[in-house]
């Protein structure tokens, strides 16, 4: 997955005409969005292809997957059979639960993100104990793709060790959640960016201001 310029947008938005208009603004410079509960949940699953037809793009369906094998695979099931590249899911829930999303994404060659630590202050209530563990069930699955966060970037860091420079490792928590985005790209492959994209006037010019601060 070639993530062009190093920022995946999060399209948070619950209309599909304002997600589509944001989509259309940025299309420039960005080939790879995140769809999550709010669009999917308001539009709809064909979200994902409605947006796969306005540009040209990969989509990561960001559900956040986290139930027993088998409904993980259902979940899995659908959001590839709409038309996702990738899903994300977590960790915590256990081996046998991410396996069942690893086995169901191979058949359609879709990608699977490992989320490992979260970037909200809360993932230091419990989330954080076990993040470490996390990241190392990955590996040892030989996945290569990770979700950390950009708010923590020791924490960051510390994952980016446990799995490997040859991993990809997208980062959330740039902008509003306080990240900054050329640190992160020290340990992270690129960045999700969610409100400073579309919530500005003009998200072509944000994400423009984002890609030179992370030239400099
Ligand atoms: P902004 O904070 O608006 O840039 O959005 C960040 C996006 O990343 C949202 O879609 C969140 O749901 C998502 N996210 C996090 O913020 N933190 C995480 O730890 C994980 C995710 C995610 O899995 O994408």
């Amino acid at each position: 997955m070639e993530v062009k310029n190093k920022i995946i947008l999060a399209l948070d938005l619950e209309n599909m005409e304002k997600a589509l208009n944001v989509v259309e603004d940025v299309s420039k410079y960005i080939n790879t969005i995140k769809i999550g509960y709010p669009l999917v949940l308001s539009e709809g699953l064909e979200s994902i292809s409605l947006v796969k037809e306005k540009i040209d793009c990969k989509v990561i369906a960001d559900f956040k997957v986290a139930d027993i094998p088998s409904t993980n695979s259902m979940i899995t099931d659908l959001t590839f059979k709409a038309g996702a590249d990738a899903v994300i899911v977590h960790g915590f829930v256990g081996r046998d639960s991410v396996e069942a999303c690893v086995e169901t994404a191979d058949k359609y060659r879709g990608d699977v993100f490992l989320l490992t630590e979260m970037s909200h202050p809360g993932a230091s209530d419990f989330l954080q104990n076990v993040s470490e563990d996390v990241a190392r069930m990955g590996v040892d699955l030989g996945m290569n793709k990770y979700v950390a966060p950009s708010t923590r970037l020791d924490r960051l860091a510390k994952i980016r060790q446990i799995v490997g420079n040859a991993s990809l490792i997208i980062s959330p928590g740039v902008g509003v959640q306080g990240g900054d985005p050329a640190r992160t790209l020290e340990f992270a492959d690129a960045l999700i960016i969610g409100r400073s994209i579309y919530n500005s006037q003009d998200p072509e010019k944000a994400v423009k201001s984002i890609i030179n601060s992370i030239k400099l």
